[in-house]
């Protein structure tokens, strides 16, 4: 068609704003539940509604906005959901400190991040939308809640707890970073409360199994739910007391270690403790000590370790009866309550914890393994490794340590002593939350009749709008219209449980919802999730690599026991992106400076007209004053330059720097991309004349339909592979070749359409704005990302001829194109067919003919 005119200046922001019009007026990424063509799930982690989208975000985003525009031009029906995580703190304290109401704060700024996710171009399916906080929501969650009660796996227990004093809420152990709450900075004490749980530990072993089974999700991240969930074989073993008539039952990975134990100890939140500690006041005293301290595993390794002898002794379990041989016990604050039996045996001069125990309090230190290298001094260090000859150990003496542990433990099993075992570092899920603004957890304490489920025709139990956030702690213990009610089985008046969920269970299963997002009856129907899940591609952040991804593979399981749905693992393949990084600055009272108010003055960078220190690139963040706004980018350079900078240079795994230069150099890409359209339009073929290829090309044709085709398989390669960056290198380089070529024939100008449009179809899932005004331009009238994927014709790849330098003795008088497919007689006729070299000939015999195979033909003459 060749439509003829200018397309004139590239005016991004209306064109931007028409398009967005009208993908959301025509519904065209809307997902079809029915549709004939193979689904394809793709998922980024759904954001919490804190204000606006940062870099970051829009970074996640447009990967995701990638792969869902790329997936639908292969031809898949394609599921790109979207919505907010919108219970937790932030809201409700937003509320504490300015007064706005939760739902308020939540809502407006899930309004904004919406208009900023629609304004980057990202092709949502906004029609799924879905707020955790919505009773429509939570209805279900509640349900489910009620479900895995029944089945046993939610359940109520007294536990210590994590006590955030500042935010004054109990903190899951993962929220506890070195003994510190992960929000408030707050020293974290311990409580004891009773707490929601769900029972992760049930589907320990199988979440461990089943992670070599997901061979798409990065190693890093494998790793570390391997390590969370963290097993340990071992043994358990039974020591009698001397005084007593039960027995001590502690598990160790190290029972070679048997015959150089010197004392026993045991956790002071042991049961056992408890009791000493009635008849024991310095025990009691210790105890009590120690539970003013956090709970975090973690801390008991760092901290000094701390003990106090309990007043009984244990018999040796391999000299039973040998009172001269027997141990005494401690209850030690090293030892957790919750791992293994929460008791141990000591073996001072193989551990290091056990060790420095020993000294402290003058305990014996009994060596059992000489190291290969020799000798060494066993009240200076404990030695740890597991090499060594076993020594002072009876009936083990002699052997490697692996051999005694096996030797050992098959004894004290026959000998009914101890029992193999394995157990994991894994600890229940604790859900409870001392807070309003998640979800009401269904259940009514009723003095009679204990826990009662709240019936589920009285579901959604709703949170009251009505709350004060003025007196501290949780505004549902204060409300008592919502907290007293009639008990549902036998009337009387009782309590509201007021705990509402951890967040972590609104993200549990909000995947599984944007498959049937608006069921009204079910949390979702069967056959809706059998279709559309496994998510086929996940994208998020690595923060999320233990938890949210191991509580999303608990709760698939959980519901598949309840009966919900039967799918093995939520995500098929997950791909965590890097860090949006800008470069900070500092002024020299050590405040941060914005990189926006930096001035250079002779070349050195300043504020306010005094220097400034340039600090390093780092993660952007309102603390470092290093934060570029989604907005301002937008406003500035439009929506596919913000996405194709984004997406360049740094592979999308790694932490990407945020660059003026780099900004303002990907939207002059765009305008040469527009220019290059303008140059080429008038010269392509019309839409009916390409319909039929052209019998034969020239070199020229032939040239920049190899590198357009190479591109294809080039950027398929790259999209396989997670390359985003090398994607975008790749349209470089074909633009780079289209924007050269100048079409003269009828084949060419044939070529040209057909290089702009593959090049356009390409750009379009990095760039889809303008690719979307380009592709009409040169005569579709579809939306482009309902055109096919461009398709790579790999004979095209192979070059059917080749430019040889002609030399005459040794200096190059030529250059003749070859067919690749020529003998030497017929690069020797080509040869001498060029009138340059016909002129340095002079008519000489050619003695010789020397041939470098594609590149030089040299004539060696008389
Ligand atoms: C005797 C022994 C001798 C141990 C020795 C180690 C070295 P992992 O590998 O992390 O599972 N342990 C067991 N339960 C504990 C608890 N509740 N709190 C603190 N420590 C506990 O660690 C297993 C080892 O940690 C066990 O093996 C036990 O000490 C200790 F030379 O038993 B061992
Ligand atoms: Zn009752």
């Amino acid at each position: 068609m060749a439509r003829s005119g200018m397309l004139g200046k590239y005016e991004f922001r209306s064109i931007e704003k028409k398009w967005q019009e009208r993908w959301m007026q025509s519904g065209c990424f809307r997902a079809n539940d029915f549709s004939e063509k193979s689904p394809f799930y793709i998922l980024e982690m759904f954001p919490y509604p804190s204000g606006t989208l940062h870099m970051g975000h829009a970074r996640n985003y447009t990967q995701g906005d990638v792969y869902a525009r790329c997936r639908r031009m292969f031809g898949y029906e394609v599921l790109h959901p979207m919505g907010w995580d919108a219970c937790g703190l932030p809201a409700e304290n937003a509320a504490i400190k300015n007064g706005i109401h939760p739902r308020k704060f939540t809502y407006d700024n899930a309004a904004i991040m919406k208009r900023q996710l629609i304004g980057l171009g990202c092709s949502h399916d906004w029609s799924r939308e879905v707020f955790t906080c919505d009773p429509s929501y939570y209805k279900h969650q509640q349900k489910i809640f009620l479900d895995l009660y029944r089945a046993g796996l939610a359940y109520q227990k007294e536990s210590f707890v994590n006590w955030d004093p500042e935010d004054m809420c109990v903190l899951a152990n993962e929220q506890v970073i070195d003994g510190r709450g992960w929000r408030s900075g707050a020293i974290v004490e311990k409580r004891s409360l009773k707490q929601w749980f769900f029972r992760i530990t049930d589907f320990a072993k199988d979440l461990l199994e089943k992670i070599e089974f997901l061979r798409k999700w990065p190693d890093s991240v494998k790793t570390m739910q391997i390590n969370w969930i963290g097993i340990s074989s071992g043994i358990r073993i039974s020591f009698k007391f001397v005084e007593l008539g039960d027995e001590l039952e502690i598990f160790t990975t190290r029972p070679e270690t048997l015959f150089g134990a010197s004392f026993c100890a045991i956790s002071p939140d042991h049961k056992l403790a408890d009791k000493i500690a009635k008849s024991n006041a310095d025990v009691n005293e210790f105890i009590q000590g120690h539970r003013k301290k956090g709970t975090a595993a973690k801390l008991a390794d760092i901290e000094e370790k701390k003990g106090i002898f309990s007043g009984l002794y244990v018999f040796h379990p391999l000299y039973p009866e040998d009172e001269s041989k027997k141990l005494p016990v401690y209850i030690a604050n090293f030892v957790l309550a919750e791992y293994g039996t929460g008791a141990i045996f000591a073996a001072p001069a193989h551990d290091e914890r056990d060790f420095e125990f020993a000294k402290k309090y003058g305990l014996k230190i009994l060596p059992v393994i000489r190291p290969l290298d020799g000798e060494r001094d066993f009240n200076d260090r404990a030695y740890t490794d597991e090499d060594g000859i076993m020594i002072n150990s009876s009936f083990l003496d002699g052997d490697t340590v692996a051999e005694a542990r096996l030797k050992i433990m098959d004894h004290l099993e026959v000998n009914a002593l101890g029992l193999r075992e394995s157990v994991f570092r894994l600890r229940d899920w604790g859900i409870s939350r001392q807070r309003y603004w998640g979800v009401p957890i269904p259940m009514i304490h009723c003095e009679k009749c204990g826990i009662v489920p709240v019936p589920e025709k009285d579901l959604p139990v709703q949170l009251p709008d009505d709350v004060s956030f003025d007196i501290p702690g949780n505004p549902l213990d204060h409300h008592l219209s919502w907290k007293n009610v009639k008990c549902p089985k036998c009337s009387s008046d009782a309590l509201r449980e007021t705990d509402t969920m951890d967040t972590f269970v609104d993200s549990s299963w909000y995947f599984l919802r944007f498959c049937d997002p608006q069921n009204p009856v079910e949390a979702f129907c069967e056959k809706k999730v059998n279709r559309w899940m496994p998510v086929d591609q996940y994208i998020g952040g690595i923060e999320h690599a233990i938890l949210h991804l191991l509580y999303s593979r608990f709760f698939t399981r959980a519901l598949k026991k309840c009966g919900y749905c039967d799918i093995d693992e939520p995500f098929d393949a997950l791909f965590t992106q890097g860090m949006v990084c800008h470069r900070a600055y500092k002024s020299f009272d050590g405040e941060w400076v914005n990189p926006k108010d930096i001035k250079y003055v002779d070349g050195m960078p300043s504020f306010n007209g005094k220097p400034v220190v340039v600090g390093g690139v780092e993660k952007m963040s309102k603390s470092k004053c290093n934060v570029i706004g989604v907005d301002d980018a937008l406003a500035v350079y439009g929506a596919d330059a913000l996405r194709l900078f984004v997406l360049s240079d740094t592979p999308p795994e790694k932490d990407f720097e945020w660059t003026d230069e780099g900004i303002a150099g990907c939207w002059k890409y765009i305008c040469r991309i527009w220019a290059m359209f303008e140059k080429h339009i008038p010269s392509v073929v019309s839409k009916k004349d390409y319909k039929t290829e052209p019998a034969a090309f020239s070199n020229k044709a032939v040239d920049l339909r190899r590198v357009v085709h190479k591109t294809v398989a080039n950027i398929d390669n790259a999209l396989q592979n997670f390359a985003l960056n090398k994607y975008i290198a790749h349209l470089r380089e074909c633009s780079n070749a289209i924007e050269m070529f100048d079409a003269s024939t009828e084949d060419e100008r044939w070529v040209l359409r057909e290089a702009l449009e593959t090049f356009i179809c390409l750009a379009s899932p990095a760039i889809p704005h303008i690719s979307e005004e380009l592709w009409r331009a040169v005569g579709n009238d579809q939306f482009i990302h309902s055109a096919p994927w461009p398709f790579c014709r790999k004979e095209l790849l192979q070059k059917s001829y080749c430019v040889m330098a002609v030399q005459v003795n040794g200096k190059t008088r030529g250059v003749v194109e070859v067919p690749i497919e020529s003998s030497e007689a017929q690069i020797l006729a080509l040869a001498q067919l060029d009138k340059n070299v016909v002129k340095f000939l002079h008519g000489r015999r050619i003695v010789r003919t020397i041939i470098v195979p594609q590149k030089v033909i040299n004539l060696i003459v008389e």
